[in-house]
């Protein structure tokens, strides 16, 4: 990271999340990342129900040492209704590689997460920037709840979609976009300020299993934890995807580095 960034003050962000391994990478580098405080996370439903998605929340707060961090359960569904579509075959059925980790010990905040969006984007209008990092459900609602989110929110950071390539639940979709597409036209056209990130930007960075192995004998913070998690996705691309070795960054990871610090 350029040094100067180092000297601002960093930017407030809450995490609208489905861990998911891919999520659960993005949410530790962006627990070390300086130049972000996490205000919050908000769980949607993707790679685990939302439920779930609440309970690794909590966990990842947990084993980040930021267990204060606020989290707020968020809708079970899309805005449509309907059982909603989830990736348990890519992420394992606990959407962090079935790892039989404990339960954690905080509980989410009493509080909807639109609630919670519209309440934080309110109190520092301006200045709170969410990074979607699965169906856009709860920023929909968010929207729908106040009129004025869009405007009062920094910037949202989407992944999802997929600029002049293809999709990954089908050619013509990608997942996030695909889990609610009401909600991402709610929230496209609301005139707020949106970065997206598409799949065809994601696609482009290879973690190999030679990087995988040098992760795991690292003495890092999250090494032994990341590691392990990423055996499941890992074999998933092997035996599923038909990817040579170790794994594709479909997701999260690449947004702190790339997106989420620009202007
Ligand atoms: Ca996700």
């Amino acid at each position: 990271m350029a040094n100067s960034l180092l000297h601002e003050q960093p930017q407030k962000l809450i995490i609208d999340t489905d861990p998911g391994i891919d999520d659960s990478i993005a949410i530790m580098m962006a627990f070390e990342s300086p130049e972000v405080e996490i205000i919050g996370m908000t769980s949607i439903f993707g790679n685990v129900t939302t439920q779930g998605a609440t309970n690794n929340a909590l966990l990842l707060c947990e084993l980040a040492g930021h267990q204060n961090v606020p989290v707020a359960e968020g809708s079970p569904e899309p805005l449509k209704g309907g059982i909603p579509r989830i990736a348990d075959s890519i992420h394992g059925s606990d959407g962090l590689g079935n790892m039989s980790l404990p339960p954690p010990k905080a509980k989410k905040i009493d509080k909807f997460a639109s609630e919670f969006l519209v309440e934080k984007v309110s109190e520092y209008p301006g200045q709170v920037s969410v990074l979607a990092l699965g169906p856009l459900t709860n920023l929909a609602l968010a929207i729908k709840r106040d009129s004025s989110f869009a405007s009062k929110v920094k910037k949202i950071v989407v992944l999802g979609g997929s600029v002049l390539g293809l999709g990954n639940v089908n050619p013509a979709a990608e997942a996030n976009i695909y889990g609610d597409p009401e909600a991402a036209d709610t929230v496209f056209t609301s005139g707020a300020n949106i970065v997206v990130v598409g799949l065809n930007i994601t696609t482009q960075i290879k973690f190999t299993d030679a990087e995988l192995l040098e992760l795991k004998e690292s003495r890092g913070k999250y090494a032994h934890l990341l590691s392990n998690m990423c055996k499941f996705y890992r074999d998933w691309h092997v035996n599923s995807d038909g990817f040579y070795d170790g794994i594709q960054v479909t997701h999260g990871q690449v947004i702190p580095q790339f997106q989420l610090l620009g202007q």
